[in-house]
């Protein structure tokens, strides 16, 4: 009987919907005239606006520009399975989606993509930020942070300041799988890769060595100390603490220049989506240039670097990872869109909170619904670019113009349409889960007697 009923909640529920869509899209027009950036409900006019800016790549080697065109040029809504990473990385972004599209991994499938597509980055040292040879510390070492996340488990596996093994996002891997552990950092990292068959090897490249040496003579600059003896801004360590008044501090503060683009600091994040709603999200990258040794950075960290959740979606970060990794930005994005903000809401309200803060940072949120409605939010650069496979757009590299300084509300929106079809089948199938656990709960209080 209570089942009955409930299908019968559910027919009302889907009649409800229709109607409310309805008002919902007429809403989401009227705003979209309004205001082209402001745009908390994800509309065709905000998607098609960044399409045109959309920059296609020759680098997928399994799929056309033509194909991914026309798929967009159909209105097609075919958002999964999908692969979405950081900046313009689209050899990483192409071995993922290949192997997303494999079925032979299961249920796992969402996490190979991630680790092995992070991996392609650290092999071909994507931007010389991810990988071995690239930001060496302040002792011309490379040291490498990455992470993989499942979020059907919230298993999070990581490693930070790991030296002298390559496969940071594998071995992440391994820390998920094999322990019970989610981070291990430095030498122990090292040790335990070695324990599980990975291979040593020097990070220091030519590159790496000449980039350190450069630092070296120009008098450590820039580097990240501040109330130290000797004058960190002319001179390089070994540094002592400097006396300063406590009531001094807020002046003396200066941020070194942190860049971030191009050939300077950038992270890998990915975030893979199967058909069935399962995700995985991965990070790895070589940290910030000229780091003090043992400085990990944000993408190591579950809700910083990035964050999955099956039951809602996911975001991945990017940029200055001493000052991200305080707002825990990838976090705040998952829970804003289980608060129920849109795909570009929440990626832009975990970079605002920063910003409010911090008004020289640098860097850029993805946030992914699960149904793989994805936007993007960025400050303290002109653009920021991040590459897309889904069933309707073959690894395409896009690039969203950042928010300008001092922003308070711009919202720069990639979000495709949600179909009312779409949030019907959607809402269905959670009502009918809802159903069928209760008829489960009703079986087994059933008492034996
Ligand atoms: C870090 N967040 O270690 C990383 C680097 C990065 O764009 O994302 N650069 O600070």
């Amino acid at each position: 009987m209570l089942r009955i009923y409930c299908w019968l909640l559910c027919c009302a529920a889907l009649v409800t919907l229709g109607q409310s869509t309805k008002v919902e899209n007429t809403e989401a027009s009227s705003r979209s005239s309004a205001s082209a950036t402001e745009s908390p409900i994800p509309k065709s006019t905000a998607f098609q606006d960044v399409s045109t800016e959309a920059v296609r790549t020759t680098a997928a080697p399994t799929t056309t520009t033509e194909q991914s065109q026309s798929n967009a040029a159909n209105g097609s809504n075919l958002t999964l399975p999908m692969v979405i990473n950081t900046w313009k990385f689209p050899e990483a972004n192409a071995l993922a989606w290949r192997i997303l599209k494999q079925s032979e991994g299961g249920l796992r499938q969402t996490r190979n993509a991630v680790v092995e597509g992070c991996t392609k980055c650290e092999q071909i040292q994507c931007d010389g930020t991810v990988g071995y040879g690239g930001s060496p510390d302040e002792l011309g070492e490379t040291t490498l942070d990455a992470m993989v996340m499942d979020g059907a488990t919230m298993d999070v596996g990581a490693v930070a300041g790991l030296i002298g093994v390559r496969d940071a996002i594998r071995v992440a891997r391994y820390v998920l799988e094999r322990t019970t552990h989610t981070m291990l950092v430095g030498q122990g990292a090292t040790n335990f890769a070695v324990a599980m068959g990975f291979r040593t090897d020097s990070l220091v490249t030519p590159e790496s060595r000449a980039m350190w040496q450069q630092w070296k003579a120009q008098n450590c600059q820039p580097n990240f100390w501040q109330r130290v003896n000797p004058d960190p801004k002319i001179s390089c360590g070994p540094y002592a603490p400097k006396a300063t008044p406590l009531t001094r501090w807020k002046e003396d503060r200066a941020r070194t220049e942190y860049k971030i683009g191009q050939q300077h600091h950038d992270t890998i994040g990915m975030v893979a989506i199967d058909a069935n709603n399962q995700i995985h999200t991965g990070t790895s990258t070589n940290g910030a240039r000229n780091k003090i040794p043992g400085r990990v950075g944000d993408s190591p960290i579950a809700g910083a670097g990035s964050y999955a959740d099956n039951e809602v979606g996911a975001a991945v970060a990017t940029g200055d990872g001493d000052i991200m990794m305080r707002f825990l930005p990838t976090f705040v994005a998952v829970e804003a869109m289980r608060a129920g903000k849109a795909p570009a809401e929440a990626a832009a309200e975990a970079v605002k909170r920063i910003v409010k803060h911090y008004k020289d940072f640098a860097g850029a949120v993805i946030a992914v619904n699960r149904l793989g409605h994805y936007a993007a939010a960025c400050y303290g650069m002109p653009d920021f670019p991040f590459v897309v496979s889904s069933p309707a757009e073959a690894t395409t590299v896009k690039t969203v113009k950042c928010m300008p300084a001092n922003a308070e509300g711009n919202v720069v929106s990639l979000s495709k349409p949600v179909k009312s079809s779409v949030k019907a089948i959607f809402i269905f199938h959670n009502l009918k889960s809802i159903c069928d656990s209760i008829w489960f709960i009703k079986e087994i209080s059933v008492p034996n007697s």
